[in-house]
């Protein structure tokens, strides 16, 4: 096990880290007119450009060497090979045997897991075309219209977010998530929704988690009320789980259970039965295809060189501004709104796996790990936040990601002209994506912005007390990531793009990328509080000021 700050790669990068500061992309682009074919990389039909990154061959090199010499390969072979290399939880980490379209065996303490998740699948693949043809029915003889996932955290975020990036595709029963335990969420959802055509897939790893229990106990009420029988639970219920004793306690047989293993964690399960809500919406074949698009990350990750590894770059250039340059947030931009709920599972994917400040040697690192991550659509967040990423003080690294065409399916809804207005709408999202990505290189010069201001017929102390608010500095850095078109196949890709590159900055910042202990504090902490505020309780004790205060306030309010 290695500190980062050790290593030689480090060392160097800090010895030249004012240079790193001081690095000019407006310098950069007119010395080297390689530089865009230099720092691209492709993968099957999608584009990865990080020209605009601060980086020039020396800095690039030293990111790489960094990753060498932390072990990335070492762990990630470790990861495929099935080792333990969750450490805090003695748990082997292989999402990646989810999707394995290889033939070779994956071996967890020396037996194959592929059988038992060919098995799954098939389950899978089963019940979900048995939902959509309308041979599975309700109680009361009808077709299923809807699903209802409850679910929480990686039982939810994946496969919520696959689902809605993938409509488009949708063919099958309109698919909804619930996942607060704000009864406010449940209740919205079901007002919508006929007891008779729906079925709830109950999805927790642990079947224990306090939020998903408690929905799915108020929808199985909502059903028994409105179809006056206990026994319609049978056909209106489904469990995804590895706890088969506390599914069969709720009332789901074993026989309408999809299990997983403790080998898949919470925010990589979407390839596994978490992923059925996606099946049942798109078809199997098509949740087949994104398992396809991810295996196919997974074998460029595998063997790929470290220079040509999209995983590796993308995790490296992170280093690059996490630690080098001390920037501590992180900006995901789709302009695909499709991807609206992207960067809210990349959130958990990054920073329940890297925001961490202990080591895997158990003690505390000694420099930053895992950014804020943070972002929404665009073109919306331009009209909101970009003010900061393009003036503001903090600093902020952006990948992009955009289609560079639209789905067709929309084109069909507009009328005759449906697909020109369609084309025309795509093109001024693209062209809005490129120019956010340029300005923040290029910015603004004074020189330029005063001739702007005298174009536009400014002269005098009005053009000189503008003048400042009119420069943007650039050299604010960006990835695009261009794919043709949002496919399931695309999207597989896409996502394991991401979890890979949260593997290879786990390993460079020498923490347990697989672990969550931060979750698991406030699954207990809400425990001791819960019977506090019943409205019977004695008054509470322990507890600090404010908590108390608090609870006896809520009482009063209540
Ligand atoms: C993910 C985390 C966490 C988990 C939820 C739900 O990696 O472990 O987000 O997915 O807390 O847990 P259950 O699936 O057990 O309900």
């Amino acid at each position: 096990m290695h500190a980062m700050t050790d290593l030689p790669a480090w060392q160097a990068l800090m010895a030249r880290r004012a240079a790193i500061e001081r690095f000019d992309l407006r310098a950069a682009f007119a010395d080297d007119p390689t530089r865009w074919t230099r720092f691209q990389l492709r993968f099957e039909d999608m584009l990865v450009d990080y020209s605009k990154h601060l980086i020039d061959g020396p800095t690039f090199d030293l990111l790489l060497d960094l990753a060498r010499q932390a072990e990335v390969e070492a762990l990630r072979d470790a990861m495929f090979a099935g080792e333990a290399i969750n450490i805090t939880e003695g748990r082997a980490v292989l999402h990646t045997a989810l999707r394995n379209r290889s033939g070779r065996p994956v071996l967890v303490d020396g037996a194959d897991v592929m059988p038992e998740v060919t098995v799954v699948l098939e389950r899978l693949r089963k019940f979900s075309e048995a939902v959509r043809s309308g041979a599975w029915r309700g109680f009361t003889g009808a077709a299923i219209t809807d699903i209802v996932n409850i679910g929480i955290g990686g039982s939810d975020l994946g496969p919520h977010m696959v689902c809605r990036a993938l409509r488009a595709f949708a063919d099958g029963p309109r698919a909804h998530f619930v996942s607060n335990v704000d009864p406010a969420h449940l209740v919205d959802t079901l007002a919508d929704l006929d007891p008779r055509t729906t079925l709830f897939v109950i999805a927790s790893k642990t079947f224990s988690t306090q939020e998903t229990m408690t929905n799915a106990g108020a929808a199985r009420a909502w059903l028994v009320a409105a179809l006056g029988d206990e026994g319609a639970v049978g056909r209106h219920f489904v469990a995804v789980s590895t706890n088969e004793q506390a599914v069969r306690t709720f009332g789901i047989e074993p026989a309408n259970m999809f299990g997983f293993w403790d080998w898949v964690g919470g925010r990589y399960s979407l390839w596994s039965a978490i992923g059925l809500p996606i099946a049942l919406a798109v078809g199997f074949e098509r949740f087949g295809e994104l398992l396809v698009g991810a295996h196919a990350m997974d074998e460029h990750f595998r063997s790929a060189p470290l220079a040509a590894n999209l995983p590796v770059v993308l995790g490296a250039l992170g280093v690059l501004y996490g630690n080098v340059l001390g920037w501590g947030s992180h900006a995901v931009i789709p302009y695909d709104q499709r991807l609206d709920r992207f960067t809210a599972h990349l959130q958990q994917l990054d920073m329940e796996s890297n925001g961490k400040f202990v080591g895997r040697d158990g003690q505390r690192v000694r420099w930053a790990t895992g950014p804020v991550v943070w972002g929404e659509p665009g073109t919306n967040g331009q009209h909101a936040f970009f003010q900061l990423l393009h003036q503001g003080t903090r600093r902020v690294p952006v990948d992009f990601l955009v289609a560079a065409r639209p789905s067709i399916a929309e084109a069909a809804m507009l009328g005759p002209e449906g697909m020109a207005l369609v084309e025309d709408a795509h093109r001024k999202l693209l062209a809005n994506c490129l120019a956010q990505a340029e300005a923040l290189a290029f910015g603004k010069t004074h020189a330029e912005a005063r001739v702007e201001l005298e174009r536009q017929g400014l002269d005098g102390g009005r053009l000189e007390h503008l003048l400042p608010h009119k420069v943007f500095e650039g050299n604010r850095p960006s990835t695009v990531v261009l794919y043709p078109e949002l496919t399931p196949r695309r999207l597989g890709s896409l996502i394991a793009l991401y979890e890979h590159k949260v593997m290879v900055q786990g390993a460079i910042w020498n923490v347990d990328s697989f672990d969550q202990w931060g979750v698991e504090l406030g699954k207990a902490l809400a425990g001791e509080i819960l019977p506090e505020l019943a409205p019977d309780a004695p008054p509470a004790v322990g507890h600090d000021a404010s908590t108390r205060g608090l609870i006896d306030a809520i009482r009063h309010l209540a």
